[in-house]
């Protein structure tokens, strides 16, 4: 998550300083197939209601529209809510609203030097990073991957098509895309925080149980000498480890798909009953 917010601000920075000009420029040059129409940018009109003045010709801008629509402003703030609602975590909403926040600040702060299109100044481009349709989509994606795992396939196809169309529609530059999805990384939307305590000889995880979808932060840390966390799956598999140590935070993250009764072992030979550490983490079916 750090590094997603790290390379967002170092992305914003090439942005704005037009070291990424001649790459975008290419992409409007040679990648944009389906562009054309205006070179404004929208009206707050054009932006809150969904198909407003919207372009279909040529058909690909048409395809583009509609695939690209649940990352619409109130669309996606619709999606967010049903998937906040279905998972009980007002978390997600807030996610949302931080990250489009920090979107529309950027949007305003941030001007990027003149894109041109057969000589005419795209003036829309202007101010088009990041891309806040790349960064609402991915925010849907995973909290509706959250609420209903099996989708999980099915929303990253759509997230990566939806990317690909809002650059070959020419709604937005490569670097306005992979700006809203490092921001939407970043938000680190509705993770759930389990604080993991350890120390001779024992782990405490608060909470022990999450539903089965839930994006867990595992927060590690030991009161006395250094432990090591490993979390195993029902099949007995380690899925990740890290170490715990007195007075550090240590995180992991994960995804937590398939319910059932996690093991957690110590991983550090920690003194006399080093073998005895151990504790379980509940992933409960929906
Ligand atoms: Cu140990």
């Amino acid at each position: 998550m750090l590094a997603a917010v790290a390379a967002f601000a170092a992305l914003a920075g090439l942005v704005a300083s037009g070291a990424l000009t001649r790459l975008d420029q290419w992409a409007v040059d040679h990648a944009m197939p389906f562009a054309g129409g205006s070179s404004r940018p929208p009206r707050f009109l054009e932006s809150v209601v969904p198909l407003l003045h919207a372009q279909f010709h040529p058909p690909g801008a048409g395809i583009a529209q509609i695939v690209t629509l649940p990352g619409q402003v109130v669309i996606s703030f619709l999606l967010v809510v049903v998937a906040a609602w279905r998972l009980r975590k007002a978390t997600w909403i807030a996610a949302w609203v931080a990250a489009v926040a920090v979107e529309l600040a950027f949007r305003h702060l941030l001007t990027r030097p003149a894109l041109y299109r057969n000589g005419v100044h795209l003036v829309a481009f202007d101010t088009s990073w990041p891309s806040g349709h790349a960064l609402r989509s991915a925010i849907v994606a995973a909290a509706l991957a959250a609420a209903w795992p099996r989708f999980h396939i099915p929303l990253g196809v759509w997230l990566a098509a939806v990317a690909a169309l809002l650059e070959l529609a020419g709604f937005h530059t490569p670097t306005d895309i992979v700006g809203g999805l490092l921001l939407a990384t970043g938000t680190s939307a509705g993770r759930t925080m389990v604080k993991v305590t350890s120390g001779q000889f024992f782990w405490s995880l608060v909470p022990n149980r999450v539903p089965a979808g839930t994006r867990v932060r595992f927060d590690v840390t030991s009161i006395d000498v250094n432990h090591g966390f490993g979390l195993y799956d029902p099949h007995g598999h380690l899925i990740g480890s890290v170490q715990a140590m007195p007075g550090y935070h240590n995180e992991l993250d994960l995804t937590l798909s398939e319910p059932g009764v996690y093991r957690i072992r110590c991983l550090e030979l920690c003194g006399l009953n080093h073998a005895t550490m151990e504790n379980t983490f509940t992933v409960a079916p929906q």
